[in-house]
Parts: structure tokens; sequence; C-alpha cells
């Protein structure tokens, strides 16, 4: 376990752990990427105007006094985990699966239907239903279709504590789109009981929808790509609305949390070459993307927008070396009293 403490300004902390943080029972982190990498972000970052730009995130130094223990591997591409209320795990495999983790065993649930698995598509985010107790209800994110024609699609199913059954759809993101890029998707309740979801751009250059590079989907308020939407626990539109579409200037957004204390909502978004984000979201905002961004275009190395543009919400950290963000978690529990309010990110 290894920390850096960059001392950008007086009371900001970024720390970087290659995980597992483990505290079993209460909170933990799992991080399955090629490159284990997590950081923690204190709050007082939330007070800057401008966008607190990192440019080294591979300097390391110890964590004192944290243990880092792996309590599972073998897993294929884990991509989203659920808490039950007996503090076992629910894990989707991005290849289809779904596994339940209990007393450090894994066993695989029946009852995932077929998804698109390729690239990054597959069997993708897992939220319980805040209700889980009493309807027993999982809501699942994953890619659907063809390298033709697919889409992010929104389902929940009944779990009984060893199968799924009742498999429903209740949303998809419209238009579809080709490829294998940029399905999201993230999930978090709000306290109203609307569901919040991630939905990718739809991919990079060359591909195109309608003519235009994709990626201006992100712009298009008639798209639900580049969007996070809100729909309500049937899939619905949220009756104090008139459409799902909640933020828009998104490109990818992978790791997506509200503060169980501020109820603030916060997401990590992935740049093409640099520039991943940590952006704070409120509801009809435009976070900027493609035009507004501090990343580069993977092939031509040229930057995508102007970094900085009126009437787009500016992220609040920037990571100008690619992590790659994934999960992203905040804590309020109460066992590390220095991480209360902490934005742990992993990448
Ligand atoms: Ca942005």
């Amino acid at each position: 376990m290894q920390v850096l403490n960059i001392p950008l300004q007086p009371m900001t902390k970024f720390s970087f752990l290659p995980l597992w943080v483990v505290d079993k029972g209460l909170w933990w982190i799992m991080v399955t990427r090629s490159v284990l990498l997590s950081i923690l972000v204190s709050f007082a970052a939330t007070t800057l105007a401008e966008p607190k730009i990192i440019r080294d995130n591979r300097s390391l130094a110890p964590i004192p006094g944290i243990k880092v223990r792996t309590l599972l591997s073998g897993l294929e591409h884990p991509w989203g985990m659920a808490w039950l209320p007996d503090g076992s795990v629910l894990i989707t495999e991005r290849p289809g699966r779904l596994q339940h983790f209990k007393d450090g065993k894994l066993r695989p649930v029946s009852g995932v239907p077929a998804v698109f698995a390729a690239g990054q598509g597959g069997l993708l985010d897992i939220a319980l239903h805040p209700q889980f107790s009493q309807n027993s209800l999982v809501y699942f994110t994953y890619a659907h279709g063809s390298n033709n024609a697919n889409q992010t699609r929104v389902a929940r199913a009944k779990y009984d504590g060893k199968t799924l059954s009742n498999w429903q759809v209740i949303w998809q993101a419209e238009p579809q789109k080709s490829g294998t890029q940029h399905f999201g998707s993230r999930m978090v309740w709000l306290p109203d009981r609307t569901l919040l979801v991630s939905v990718g751009d739809g991919g990079n250059p060359p591909l195109t929808l309608g003519g235009k590079l994709i990626r201006e989907q992100a712009q298009n308020l008639d798209s639900h790509l580049g969007k996070v939407i809100r729909i309500t626990e049937d899939g619905k539109i949220p009756p104090d609305t008139d459409r799902v579409v909640w933020t828009m200037g998104h490109r990818n957004i992978q790791g997506l949390a509200i503060d169980s204390e501020t109820k603030a909502v916060w997401a990590s978004e992935h740049g093409a070459r640099g520039g991943d984000e940590l952006n704070q979201l409120q509801g009809g905002k435009n976070y900027g993307w493609p035009l507004a961004s501090r990343t580069r275009d993977y092939t031509t190395g040229l930057p995508i927008g102007k970094p900085t543009l009126r009437g787009f919400v500016d992220p609040v950290v920037v990571w100008q070396d690619t992590i790659a963000p994934s999960g992203l978690a905040i804590y309020r529990g109460d066992k590390f009293p220095a991480w209360q309010g902490n934005i742990f990110v992993g990448g």
C-alpha cells in the first residue's frame, strides 16, 4: 500500500493506493483493472473554482498503518459490485456472468440473459433497489445487440439468494450505435428513488452517426449518448420532468457515486489521450464534451475542443496522465476518521 500527498493546495490530499482497501463488514473497495490504482481526493478540492490538474500519478509512497489483502482473484473483468444485506457481495463479470461472493467462496448466479460481450461491452453495473429487503429487486446495466447495432440497457430481476428470475428490460439508450466502445454505464440511486445511469458517447473517431462523429451526440439533447439519464424505478420519465436526460456533455462515465451525507453526486469520466475528469454533477448542467475538454485525440494528438468554455461546467479534477477511471466511492464510514468525506477513484 502506497500513498502520495501532493501539496497542490493546503487542504487537498491525493493518495494513490494500489487496491484493495479492506474493512470487512463495513466498507471495502475492489478495483481489478490491469493497472491497480486508486486516488483519494479530499473534499477540499470541491471548493476550487479552477480544475485541479494532476500531471504525475505514478509517484508512490507507503501509507502507514494500512494493510492490503486480496480477498478474491481469478475473476474475468469484474465490472460492478453490490453489497447484500448480509454483507456478502454480488459481482458482475463483463462476459455476462453474475457471481455471489460470500464467506470467502464464489458461487455463480444463474438467470443472466445473453449480453453483447465485445470490446468494452458486456454485463456491466449492478445496484440493489433501495428497498431490496422487501422486493428482492436487483438492477443491471449491460450492452445489448450486435456489432452493427447496439445500445446500453437497464434491466431488473428478482434475486432469491440463488438465482435471478423475471429479467425485465426497463430502459434502453437511443439511438442504437455500432462498434464496441463507450457504453458507460454506472448506476446510482438518488434520495427520491429515481435512478441515475451514465451512458457513453458511443465511441471514438472515425465512428460516425448521422454523418457526424458519434461523440457529437453528447451535445444532442435528443440523444441519450454522452448523458447521465434519470429514470423511475420502472424505467419511466420521472414525474417532475419531461425528459430522462439529467446531465449532458459526457464522454464515458465509469465512476458514479452519491455522498450519503451531502447527497452530492460525483462522476469520474474517461478522457481520450489524457484529460480524465472528476465532476460534481447537477441536473440540467452541461459538462462540455466534446466542445470543452483537456484531452487529445488518439490519432492526431490534437486537443479536442477548448480547455474551458462559457456555459459548460469545468471538472473539479483533471488527470493529465490517463488513469482510465473505473469505480468511484465516497467514504462515510467510522473506521477511518482521516478519510471522512474523501472520494476514492479507481483507475
Ligand atoms: Ca467535461
